[in-house]
């Protein structure tokens, strides 16, 4: 990636989008980063990688997509975890997350949808009403999955605006379960196949999952540092770059996290932190956090508290397990696939005792003082898991606070108020 002065206009009308409505959101987000993430001190040289990506976040890249469709590739854009970007990459394509974290054209929204559905759903809903998304406008194919009652229902709407495919996710992890999604890896393949003309072979998907595993890997390497006293990275920016794991180009982005990793390992021998010592160390889990939501990273952060990791699909759940490589046959590798993808622990699941244990062994491992789990309002499954969360933090001793919150900076006050309080009574 290299700087560049390109006026992305033509490219963004040939793509269909509103032009002013894009100006308006390309105005706001690049305000929304400067004071969460700009205004740190003490960060990472290696996050001027993350500063260019955002500067560039509807530019460089979006062209990087479109060229990589006019050498013969496809791009995919995705929702959920759950969707194996290892079989998207095996046929040529790219993976793109679409899931918005900005309210956008919620007046359009709320004649879809009921007012009481979740900010993400409403949000991505938003971003391709109001055609300000050029991820969800290059994509060739979009892959959903049935989790939620909620995107379940979405998906047939966006059917009606754009190719949608939708994967049967089971809800429960017996045997017949597994039997079912490895049904659906298969199904799923063969849709890629037809959408991009393709073949998977077994060289292209073992070279795939390496990819993919060596992204995860890095990850790993660089949340690792924040194990350390004082922690070398905020919170916020460690969220940066799971959140642009989702858009980057793959072996770039490798490459960028395995040297950051390596500047703050270096930061940590010298015991050089982003955050003073004393700092309330916080574990933060419960539903994913996509660009542009900083907001509850931003609020502990400035309170004087410290995010050390995350328990959410824009955390952990992302990175922490990888396909095993050692199978090198197609069938097995697909195998492979299956079993790690089902492993993901969300509350879609039933019973998803898993999550909880993950989330006490994570607090303990990172130091954390505290859990914030923070759920999207109108979520049921977080929002009614919260329930055996909080019995979980109680019965391992660990102070716990919930918020439940949307996308608006009206309860900010609120949030600051609550988190001030918690992580007083933590210090
Ligand atoms: S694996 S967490 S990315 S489903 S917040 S839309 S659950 S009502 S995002 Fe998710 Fe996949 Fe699970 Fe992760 Fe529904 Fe809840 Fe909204 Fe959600």
């Amino acid at each position: 990636m290299s700087d560049t002065s390109t006026d992305y206009r033509p490219m963004w009308q040939n793509l269909g989008l509103d032009l002013e409505a894009h100006d308006a959101l390309l105005g706001a987000i690049p305000v929304m980063y400067s004071q969460a993430c700009l205004s740190q001190t003490n960060r990472p040289e290696g996050m001027s990688y993350f500063d260019f990506v955002m500067s560039e976040i509807h530019g460089l890249r979006i062209k990087e997509l479109v060229d990589h469709k006019a050498a013969g590739g496809s791009v995919v854009g995705t929702f959920c975890l759950y969707v194996p970007e290892e079989l998207i990459r095996a046929v040529g394509g790219q993976g793109v997350g679409l899931c918005a974290g900005a309210e956008w054209a919620y007046g359009e929204v709320e004649r879809l949808l009921p007012q009481n559905t979740c900010a993400l759903i409403k949000s991505a809903m938003g971003f391709k009403l109001g055609k300000v998304c050029p991820y969800g406008e290059v994509a060739d194919l979009i892959v959903g999955e049935t989790t939620c009652d909620g995107k379940k229902k979405m998906y047939e709407l966006l059917a009606e605006m754009a190719p949608v495919y939708v994967m049967e996710l089971p809800q429960m992890k017996r045997a017949k379960d597994a039997a079912l999604w490895r049904s659906e890896i298969d199904r799923l393949v063969e849709k890629l196949e037809a959408a991009t003309n393709r073949s998977l072979t077994a060289e292209s998907l073992r070279a795939a999952i390496v990819e993919v595993n060596d992204k995860r890997r890095a990850l790993q390497r660089l949340n690792a540092t924040r194990k350390a006293d004082p922690v070398p990275i905020s919170g916020k920016d460690a969220l940066l770059a799971v959140q642009v794991a989702f858009y980057d180009d793959v072996p770039r982005f490798t490459t960028m996290v395995n040297s950051i990793a390596e500047e703050l390992e270096a930061r940590v021998a010298a015991g050089k932190g982003a955050a003073p010592a004393a700092a309330p160390r916080i574990l933060v889990t419960g539903t994913p956090m996509s660009i542009p939501n900083w907001k509850l990273h931003d609020v502990i952060e400035k309170a004087g508290g410290v995010v050390v990791m995350e328990e959410m699909c824009t955390g952990s759940r992302y990175y922490s397990r990888l396909v095993d490589e050692t199978v090198t046959d197609l069938p097995g590798m697909l195998d492979a696939i299956a079993e790690k993808y089902l492993d993901i622990n969300c509350a879609c699941f039933t019973p998803n005792s898993a999550r909880m244990d993950n989330i006490i062994a994570l607090a303990k491992e990172y130091k954390a003082d505290g859990i914030i789990q923070c759920n999207l309002q109108f979520c049921a499954p977080y929002q009614i898991e919260a329930t055996l969360v909080s019995r979980a933090a109680q019965e391992a001793g660990i102070p716990m606070l919930r918020i439940d919150t949307d996308y608006s900076a009206g309860d900010m006050g609120q949030l600051t108020t609550r988190v001030e309080a918690f992580l007083e009574m933590i210090s």
